[in-house]
């Protein structure tokens, strides 16, 4: 392995879209390599235990599975122009917008991908074909990137996409678009010229499937050129430059995205902890299921059931962790603006089982304290 780090991913993939834009910025010595069949085989199946991508491979042969813990385990040896912010604001606004891209946008991203299936099938299609038969004809490509794409189909479902909340998803991520080209127009990056943790959650969705497919991708240019011209900017950089806005200052242009988020997102953040912690309790020492059954949820007034993807949790703990890890006096001073943002009842909202990753596993287990 010449490079200190292979990424394996593809152009298709919602996350390899977040880690690779990270890597440019932080100009590492790396390469990325195509998640192929063989890869899947002979690699990500045996170290990781489960068909996902993308995974971070060391030169030295360590394996690290999961955005957040590449960037994570990437940031701690490679310090230099960190992209968590260093003041408290900052600092959870970018935690709690990665898990927005991460765990929520995951809904109309896969919404404009497969419900419009018909628009883009060549390029959606052949783009998961390409992987298994990298050198076969469009239509061989196509055909084959019916099948391997089967599973991801089958998601868009229990995310709560139905013909029923079709017309909420789409208005709401109008509105999304709408809020974010308002901001981009007058801020580089989320929080400054300098992107955050935050950035790469929300390019994860806006990228590969809605700033990348076909349908998605010409209504973004039409809609919200900024935010078409901030992806640019995120798979682009200028490595390592930029800086936070100073004062820890949240833009005024972020607040309805974060008033959004607190809206749509945390009800069901809270009702997964909630789930996870009774899971946990009657099966104690277990491995928490990734699905552990549905639960009503609501988008745009309109109420309708999806999975209860019980990994939320995780994401959600790093900025209740980081929340609970600050000073009385930190906390206080933040309490309006949280309080504004709609994220203090969830924040203050006890976790009652926390829970961890394991090495090799995908399922979640309650955290050793
Ligand atoms: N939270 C993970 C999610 C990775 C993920 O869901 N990858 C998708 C493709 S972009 C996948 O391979 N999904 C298959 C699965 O979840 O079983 C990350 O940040 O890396």
């Amino acid at each position: 392995m010449s490079h200190e780090y292979t990424i394996y991913g593809a152009d298709l993939s919602y996350y390899t879209g977040k880690i690779r834009a990270y890597m440019r910025y932080k100009n590492l010595d790396w390469e990325e390599k195509a998640s192929t069949l063989d890869i899947y085989q002979k690699l990500i199946l045996p170290r990781v235990g489960a068909a996902i991508i993308p995974i971070l491979q060391t030169r030295d042969d360590h394996i690290v599975q999961d955005t957040t813990d590449m960037i994570d385990y990437l940031e701690s040896r490679h310090p230099e122009s960190s992209i968590y912010p260093t003041t408290p604001l900052q600092k959870l606004v970018a935690l709690m917008l990665e898990f927005y891209g991460d765990e929520w946008l995951v809904i109309p991203a896969m919404h404009y991908r497969w419900n419009y299936i018909d628009q883009q099938k060549d390029f959606v299609l052949g783009g998961f074909g390409r992987l298994g038969n990298p050198n076969g004809s469009l239509e061989e490509q196509v055909a084959l990137g019916e099948q391997m794409s089967a599973p991801f189909q089958g998601v868009v479902k229990k995310l709560g996409v139905t013909e029923n909340t079709i017309p909420a998803i789409e208005a709401s991520y109008h509105e999304l678009l709408d809020i974010l080209n308002q901001h981009f127009s007058q801020h580089p990056f989320l929080l400054g010229t300098k992107p955050s943790i935050g950035d790469y959650g929300l390019l994860g969705p806006l990228y590969a499937h809605l700033g990348r497919d076909p349908y998605p991708k010409a209504e973004m240019q039409e809609r919200a050129p900024e935010v078409f011209a901030w992806i640019e900017r995120m798979n682009n950089p200028a490595p390592l430059s930029g800086e936070f806005l100073a004062d820890d200052e949240i833009p005024t242009t972020l607040i309805p995205l974060l008033k959004k988020m607190s809206q749509e997102q945390l009800p069901d953040t809270l009702s997964v902890i909630q789930h996870n912690h009774q899971w946990l309790q009657d099966n104690p020492g277990g491995n928490l299921p990734r699905q552990l059954g549905n639960h009503d949820f609501s988008i745009g007034g309109i109420t309708d059931s999806r999975m209860i993807s019980s990994y939320s949790q995780w994401m959600f703990q790093r900025a209740y962790g980081f929340y609970h890890g600050l000073s009385d006096d930190n906390k206080s001073q933040l309490e309006v603006a949280l309080n504004d943002y709609g994220f203090l009842d969830a924040l203050n909202t006890p976790i009652k089982t926390l829970v961890e990753r394991k090495t090799g596993q995908l399922e979640l287990v309650e955290a050793v304290q």
